[in-house]
Formats: C-alpha cells, structure tokens, sequence
C-alpha cells in the first residue's frame, strides 16, 4: 500500500500565487478588502484547480473493467475543506501557508456548509464509502440527488425543535462542477425535465485516486416558454420551472420512516431514471464496435442503498427493452445479474411500499414492467405447487402496494445486512421466506467508518499520539495496524498521555459548547454522550429518564459518592414525528431545571446541543468518555457513531444490539459497559410484558416515570411529556405499552451508570480500557467494508 502513496507535491509558491489570484479574480477586490468568505471559495477554486488533472485521468481510464455504482438518495458528505487536504496530504502545509498571510484556517473553514444531503447513519455511511473506495483505489461511482435544500436546521427555542430552511449552496458551491453536456431528459407522466450532473470529487488518501460523486439537480426542460410570456401570462412562464425545480428541492427529512408521497417517488425516479440512462448511453459509445447487453453485467455492479433507489431496476429493463430493442426476457436476465441490495433497518415502516396509483402517476411503464415481473414469479411459485397463501409473502404487489424490498430481492445477486446480528434477523425472520429459497444470496457487510474524516481530521492531538507511538502513520492506510497500541497496555507513561488527550479535546469541547449553547461545562466532570437522530428505538428517553431520576438522588442525598458528570445529547427529530419531538423538549427541560439548580449544578450538567450535525460531530465524538448506544435490542441494524466514538477512545455504554456486540467482542466486554436484555429475551416475553409491574415494583422508576407528569417538568402546555408518559404505561388507541422496552431496562441501566460513575476515578484502568478500544477498532474501518462489498459482491 504505502508504495503508493502520492500525495500531491505542493510548490508553495505557485500555490499562494495562484490563491491571491483566485481570491481577487473571483472578487475583484483587493485582499485587504476580501472577506473570509471569499477567502474560502479562492482556496476551493486552488485545490480544485490542482485535482483537475488526476480527476480528470480517473474519469477517462481507458481500461475495461468492471466498476461499481453506489445508488443512494443520500450522501451526508458535511464539510469537504478539511477533509480534502487531509486526503491530498498537504493540510499542514496549507495551513502554514495561510498563517503566514495572516489567514485563520479554522475561521474561513467555518464558513463551509455542511453538505447535509442525508438524514443520518445511512447516508453517512455513503459518504465514508465513498471515501474509502477512493483511498482504496476501487473505481466506484456514486450517483445521487444534488437537492437545494438539505437537512433542515434545528434551532431550539423555548426547548422546542423550531425547522429552517438549509439552502447550502445559496453562496456558491466550491467542490461541484457542473456537467451540462452530461444532461439527460427524465421523462414522467405528466412532466418531463432536464437531469444536470453536479460532480464532486472524491478523494483517495494520499494515493492520486480521484472518484466521482454525481449528483443530479432538476431543471426544466426548456428553460423559458417564451409563448406564455409573450403573451403576458408571466405566472405560467414560471410555473413549469417551479415545477421542474420542485423534484430536488428539497431533502425529505425522516430517518426511518417512509413517507408515501408522489413528489418522494418522483425524486426517486429522477435519479434512478438519469444515472441509468447515463451507464447505459457510457456503455453503447464504449463498446460501440461490439455491442452486446448480455455484457452489461460484466462492467457494472449497482448497489442499492436499501430500498430508495429500487425503482432503478424497472428502470433499467426499460431502458433496455424500449430504447434499445431487446427482448424483455433477455432485459430481465440482464438486469438481474446487475443489482445488489443493502437493508439498513428491521423496522417495518421503513420497508417502502409504493401504492399502485402513485407509482402510475409518476412512472406508468415502471408499473408494467414491475407487474410482468410480478405475474411471472407467482407463476414460477404456482408451478411448483406452492398455495396461494404460501406465495403471498413473495408478492411484489399485493393490494395494490408495491414492495420494493421484494422486487430488490428476485432481481438482484446479492441481499446484505449491515452488522452481524442484523444480517442474522434478516434471514431468521425479515426475509426469513427468501432466506429459505435463496440462502445462497444472504450476506453480512458490517459497517464501517473513515479513520481520515473521523480520526486524522478531526482528532490531530490522538492521531499524532498513535503516529509517534506506532512509529509511522502506516495505520492510516491499514487501521488494522493500531492492534500494535496494545504493547502500551502496561506503559503507565503512554496511559496517562492517553487521558491527557482527551481532556485537551474536552476543554476544546467545554469552549466550543460554552460558545454555541451558552452552558458552562466542566472538563474534569465524565463526558457522557448521547448523539444520533430522535426516535423511540435509540431510546433518548431512557438516558433523560435516568438522568431525572439521578438529579433526584443527588438532591435527596447530597453527600451521596457521585464522580461529576456532563450528559450531552443532541439529535434531531423528524418534523412530523410528534413524540420524538417530546423527547427533546424533555431533554431541554431537564436540562434548564438541573442546571440551575445551585444544590446539583456543580456535579450534573445536561446539554442538549443544537443543531447537530457532521460537522459538530467532528468536535464531539474526540472528546467524549462514554457513548451511549442503549437501543432496544435487536432494533439498531448497526449503528456508526458508535464506531466513531470507540476510534476516539470512549467506551461504550451499549445494549446487545448492531454493532455494539461486534465492539464488545473485538475491544473485550471488561473494557466497556453493557446491559439490558438480550434479543432472544425480548421476543419471549414481548406477548407478556407489563411495563405496569416495573413502575410499581421499582420506586425509581416510578419517580422518574411520575415526573414526567407531576408538574415538576414543565411542557409549556404541549402535552409532549403526557404523551411520553402514556406511551411508557399508559397506551392510548391500541397502542402496545413501552414497546421499545425503557422500564424493563432501566434499573439495569441504573446500575451500568453507577459501575461506570464508580470506575471513571481510577483513571489509569479507565485509560487502559480506552486504549484497548481505540487498538481494536481498526475492524470498523469502512476500508474494510469497502473491500468486502468489492471482493465477495461486485468481484472487482
Ligand atoms: N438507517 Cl433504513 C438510516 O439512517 N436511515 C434509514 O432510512 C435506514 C437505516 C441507518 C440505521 O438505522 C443504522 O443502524 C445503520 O448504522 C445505518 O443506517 C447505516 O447502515
């Protein structure tokens, strides 16, 4: 590996020449009088203009070989700066460079947007697939949507999530080049419009590799009609624009939940539509001598990034069979040996179903092409002598809903979960029913995360630390490498640089927060984290409940032995999603009442920080001691912050759940701290359990329970907490008490925290548990998974 590194040599000269010239080309200012905004769009432009060419040599390699395309409706790429000059190997020098011009790189650095074109873990872990592709030299392509406005903006007021608009290229965008030549028409029933390329760069580490994001942004197929507006119907002049602009306006911001809404399905079929007509028009000027389809398969994988760009497979059939004359058969054949699919989640409301209607509304032929695919696999079951009954769960339509997990299943070569107990309920129950038939495509890609955006970047004080100690920075390329830290086990020296480290990064931390929340923390007190989207499965309500319950035992027993603690949480919840919205209200309110209270405030501190995001994650994840990962078990397909904070040197406090179990077993289960019942345990009792006998058994459980409605906590009227209350014991219309299991685990939760409260004070064990962490998470790299998904699914 290490012969090839190359990071780009970097004649500083010319680099500061061509930086002030760019800086006043683009402002035609002076520099004394550029701003740092502008000043971070001319140093975009200069490392852009440096990439060009070996961009330019990956995109026009000549060589035929297969290559693979990651579909995803999202990629959460954040902020690409930093990250980039990392990945080229000339952060330090840039950075030195601007200082001698008197430039502040963290300051222009934050006049980036974060690239917020996803939601959560799966469109960030498309983002360090993409990076780990690159680094490991594998030519993959990601094809998504370039949408105006991505994630909302979370603000709190009055301890209420409040949505704004992220219209994140409003200023410019200084990592895209548009590719109008590239432009394809998407056609749908009632509209056609034109799709324009958008691609970004994706660098590989230190190696010369340059693959390509294309992102797709709707625009109207003819910019203007000039007969409307000749005839002063100015409105209608626009109004087909505004349509056309609507497809990738914006980002829908659930995680998890599906939405069954026409314009969704729309944004769907538009990128699925482009980029396959994109691989297929490639491929004909390619093999325009010798064009035979049954070769497609041959050079192109497509991954499915769970079960939003589905609709690409009808999409392809169609392509072939109506725009290129083949057979449908044959058409069928073909695609069927280019699709994979990945699930990201058991949940059943993420399993997209599209009614029929809808999906006639938006992509008639898809339908056709869907229901003869349909009709044939009932047809194939028939013949075999399955009952009706016994074919229904294979169904890809069935009352009219279309499901597309069932389609993704018959048509593509390889089905795979994202960590190991996932992929294991995938087949034992899920999927159970393709699993018996079809066992042979069933696999596990645990994920993974990159050690250059999560660890190199973000974390200079540890990765310095691992460089000197290892004695190269060799483990930047293979992260298996850090296993070598363990000789330090015993080093009392190394343990304590160890616990150095990570209080510089919280005091880093405390001023950041002390900066963007206004709440003093205390860098000597137990950072405990909690950061991922708001739902009831990750169970953000049970961390609050017993941070209630424990702010009551301090106050009622003041000399109580407790080491100070700061629980941080922050999250955002889906704007529709009512009760995960009560859980950050809840988790303000807690936060305002202990933290002014002068009896507890020296030893609790809540934080619910606003508006995370990767780019806030950047500066949380280095400075954290413990991670809560406390999904109920068997509900968190695997889980990635949890990785980034084990690379970062916490421990995870964690249920059997995702990955979890996979750190659990590679850092040891005596260097971390889990509870809470096991999966199997779950599915025994699920018909039995009482949530009623665990509140009145367990008196704190009743007290933080009770709490919630005492009116000690106050919800501005909103009904928030009563809903959370009634959700726990008191279910309403049908509704299943505590379905996600917060009373049955809460007194073991309880007492991990207190082990954990009791431990943190012997620092040099606490160091050496964090120490085997960080050594044993060279597993998690997405390098690994990248080179798993490239070896045993797209054998490239
Ligand atoms: N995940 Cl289905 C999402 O972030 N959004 C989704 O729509 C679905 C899954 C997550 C999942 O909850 C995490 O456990 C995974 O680690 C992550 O995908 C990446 O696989």
């Amino acid at each position: 590996m290490k012969e090839e590194i190359m990071k780009i040599k970097l004649n500083k000269n010319k680099f500061m020449e061509d930086y002030i010239e760019n800086l006043q080309r683009i402002t035609l200012k002076n520099f004394e009088d550029t701003s740092d905004k502008d000043k971070y769009f001319a140093l975009c432009d200069t490392i852009m203009e440096r990439i060009n060419q070996e961009w330019r040599d990956c995109k026009n390699k000549t060589k035929k070989t297969k290559k693979a395309y990651y579909f995803s409706a999202e990629f959460l790429v954040g902020r690409s700066l930093g990250n980039n000059l990392i990945n080229l190997g000339i952060y330090d020098e840039v950075k030195e460079l601007l200082d001698e011009i008197d430039i502040d790189f963290e300051s222009i650095e934050n006049f980036e947007d974060d690239a917020a074109l996803g939601n959560g873990g799966l469109g960030r872990l498309a983002a360090c697939f993409m990076d780990s592709a690159a680094s490991q030299k594998i030519d993959m392509y990601g094809y998504g949507v370039r949408y105006r406005e991505g994630l909302f903006k979370q603000k709190i007021e009055n301890g209420f999530q409040v949505e704004e608009g992220d219209h994140w290229i409003k200023d410019g965008d200084g990592w895209s080049i548009r590719v109008e030549s590239d432009s394809k028409i998407v056609k749908f029933r009632d509209q056609t419009v034109k799709a324009v390329p958008y691609d970004m760069p994706m660098l590989g580490f230190e190696n010369g590799q340059v693959n390509t994001l294309r992102l797709w942004q709707s625009e109207p197929f003819e910019e203007f009609d000039f007969s409307y507006f000749n005839n002063f119907q100015y409105d209608k002049a626009v109004e087909e624009k505004n349509r056309a602009e609507d497809i990738t306006r914006v980002l829908y911001p659930n995680d998890i939940q599906r939405e069954g809404k026409v314009l969704r399905l729309k944004q769907q079929y538009f990128f699925c539509s482009a980029s396959i007509q994109d691989l297929v028009e490639k491929y004909k000027k390619y093999f325009e001598n010798d064009l035979q389809f049954e070769n497609f398969p041959k050079y192109h994988v497509i991954q499915l990034n769970d079960t939003h760009p589905i609709v690409a497979i009808p999409e392809l059939i169609r392509v072939l069979v109506d725009e290129n004359g083949i057979d449908f058969d044959r058409a069928v054949e073909i695609t069927k040996k280019t699709f994979a699919f990945t699930n990201h989640t058991v949940l059943q409301e993420a399993l997209e179903t599209w009614p029929k209607d809808i999906m006639l509304e938006v992509c008639p032929r898809c339908f056709d092409i869907i229901e003869k695919i349909n009709d044939k696999l009932v047809e194939d079951f028939k013949a075999k002598g399955l009952s009706e009954e016994a074919i229904d769960p294979y169904r890809i339509i069935r009352y009219d809903q279309i499901r597309m997990a069932n389609l993704a299943i018959v048509m593509s070569i390889s089905v795979n979960g994202v960590a190991k107990l996932h992929t294991k309920i995938l087949k034992d129950d899920t999927f159970n029913h393709w699993y018996k038939i079809m066992p042979e495509k069933f696999n596990n890609k645990t994920n993974g995360i990159t050690p250059r955006r999560w660890l190199v970047y973000s974390n200079i004080r540890l990765s310095n630390f691992i460089t000197d100690k290892l004695g190269s920075d060799d483990w930047k390329y293979d992260l298996n490498k850090l296993k070598e830290l363990e000789k330090y086990l015993e080093d009392d020296k190394v343990l304590e640089e160890i616990n150095q480290i990570k209080y510089e990064n919280k005091k880093d931390l405390a001023r950041y927060i002390l900066e963007q929340e206004n709440i003093v923390i205390n860098p000597d007190s137990i950072f405990d984290i909690q950061i991922k989207r708001i739902h009831e499965y990750k169970r953000q309500h049970l961390n609050i409940l017993h941070i209630i319950n424990l702010y009551h035992r301090i106050k009622k027993n003041p000399d109580m032995n407790f080491y100070p603690t700061t629980f941080i949480l922050g999250g955002k919840a889906a704007p529709g999603y009512f009760r995960a919205k009560a859980i950050i209200k809840l988790a303000n309110e807690v936060a305002r009442v202990i933290n002014k209270d002068p009896d507890v405030n020296k030893k609790l501190k809540v934080v619910f920080i606003e508006n995370y995001r990767v780019s806030y994650g950047e500066k949380l994840f280095p400075a954290a001691d413990i991670s809560e990962q406390i999904s109920t078990a068997g509900k968190e397909a695997s889980g990635t912050g949890n990785m980034k904070f084990m690379l970062n040197g916490a421990l995870t406090l964690g249920t059997y759940d995702g990955a979890n179990i996979e750190i659990f077993e590679k850092a040891g289960v005596e260097n971390n701290y889990i509870f809470g019942a096991k999966v199997e345990e779950l599915n025994s009792i699920r018909d039995s359990y009482s949530p009623k006998e665990y509140y009145h058994k367990n008196s704190d459980i009743k007290d933080a329970v009770d709490s919630l409605v005492s009116g000690e906590l106050n919800d501005d009227n909103s009904y928030m907490f009563l809903d959370i209350y009634n959700s726990l014991i008191n279910p309403q219309g049908g509704e299943k008490a505590d379905s996600y299991f917060l009373l049955k685990d809460f007194e073991d939760y309880k007492k991990v925290h207190e082990k954990i409260n009791e431990e943190y004070s012997d620092r040099k064990t606490w160091a050496r548990k964090a120490l085997k962490n960080i050594a044993n998470a060279g597993y998690f790299s997405s390098d690994r998974t990248i080179l798993e998904y490239a070896k045993d699914i797209w054998k490239i």
